[in-house]
C-alpha cells in the first residue's frame, strides 16, 4: 500500500476532491501553507493499493493547473537574487507536488 501526499492550489482542491471520490478513491483534505509564498494551499493524503498509484497521479495531473502569481517579494525571498521590495515578481505554482510513500501498516481500530 502507498500513501500519496500531494500539495495543490486551493483553486483546484474542490475539483480534485470530487474527482477522487467519483472514482472511489478515498482522500483526506488538509489546509496547509506554503513555506515560500506563505499563502494557503491544500494538502491531500490518499491511501491506495500500489496498482492504483498511477490512476491517482493521472487524476491529479488532469485536475491541477499550473498558474503564475504576481506578488510583492517577502524578505526571505532574497535567496532568489536581488529583489526590490516594491517590485512585483512572478512565480509559477503547481500543478501539484506529489510524494508517494510506502505504508508499513494500515489499520482501522
Ligand atoms: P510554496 O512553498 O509557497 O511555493 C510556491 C511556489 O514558489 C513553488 O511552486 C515554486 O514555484 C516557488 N518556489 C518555492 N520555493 C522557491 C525558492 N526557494 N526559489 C524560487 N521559487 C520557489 P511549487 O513548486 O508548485 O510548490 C507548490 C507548493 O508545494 C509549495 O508552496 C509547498 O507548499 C509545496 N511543496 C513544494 N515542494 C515541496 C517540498 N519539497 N516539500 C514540501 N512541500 C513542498
Amino acid at each position: 500500500m502507498k500513501l500519496i501526499v500531494t500539495v495543490v492550489q486551493d483553486a483546484d482542491a474542490a475539483k480534485l476532491q470530487n474527482a477522487l471520490s467519483e472514482r472511489g478513491l478515498r482522500s483526506t483534505k488538509l489546509a496547509s501553507t506554503g513555506g515560500f509564498l506563505r499563502e494557503g494551499n491544500t494538502t491531500f493524503i490518499i491511501g491506495v493499493e500500489d496498482h492504483e498509484v498511477a490512476r491517482v497521479k493521472t487524476v491529479i495531473h488532469d485536475v491541477c493547473r499550473e498558474r503564475n502569481k504576481m506578488l510583492r517579494p517577502l524578505p526571505h525571498m532574497s535567496e532568489m537574487g536581488p529583489v526590490m521590495p516594491n517590485d512585483p515578481i512572478e512565480v509559477s505554482v503547481g500543478g501539484a507536488t506529489v510524494f508517494v510513500l510506502n505504508v508499513e501498516e494500515f489499520a482501522k481500530l
